[in-house]
């Protein structure tokens, strides 16, 4: 049977049966707010073997300590591995904001996957701040001293 569990995806056996279909996993990342008010975190999903065929599955991204529309936008939709490809990103977009922030965080978890079964079905995005801590909005007292 296969042996290989933590190889980097070479490519040593060309057709394969069904049961052997490449795995996919969901890497994290870490994107940063930036100005102007627009920037993007690159999750990168990656399967364990060159397919021979597209891969495609559903995503979606959610909080884990972020706020929707405030700190990112929510995103649902699809993607592909071609065939021949290792891997394929997907943008989510972070908003900047002025408030002195601790990292935020959120997460991409793949669902309903064709020619691939999943091995690592979430990922977790970390959002760092750009913000000083100088004066932050309505009264919110910066966490700067935590840092020190
Ligand atoms: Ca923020
Ligand atoms: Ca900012
Ligand atoms: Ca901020």
């Amino acid at each position: 049977m296969v042996a290989c569990s933590n190889d980097s995806g070479t490519p040593d056996s060309d057709n394969e049966p069904l049961e052997n279909l490449p795995e996919l996993s969901v890497t994290d990342v870490t994107g940063a707010e930036s100005v102007p008010a627009y920037s993007s975190i690159l999750f990168k999903i990656r399967v364990s073997k060159t397919p021979n065929v597209d891969i495609s599955f559903d995503y979606t991204v959610i909080k884990v300590a972020a706020e929707p529309s405030v700190d990112f936008t929510e995103k649902t939709s699809q993607a592909i591995i071609s065939a021949g490809s290792l891997t394929t990103e997907v943008a989510i977009e972070i908003l900047d904001d002025e408030l002195n922030e601790v990292e935020e965080k959120i997460e991409l978890i793949i669902s309903s996957v064709k020619n691939a079964t999943i091995k690592d079905e979430n990922g977790f995005g970390i959002i760092k701040d750009n913000d000083d801590a100088s004066f932050g909005a309505d009264g919110y007292v910066n966490q700067d001293n935590f840092w020190l």
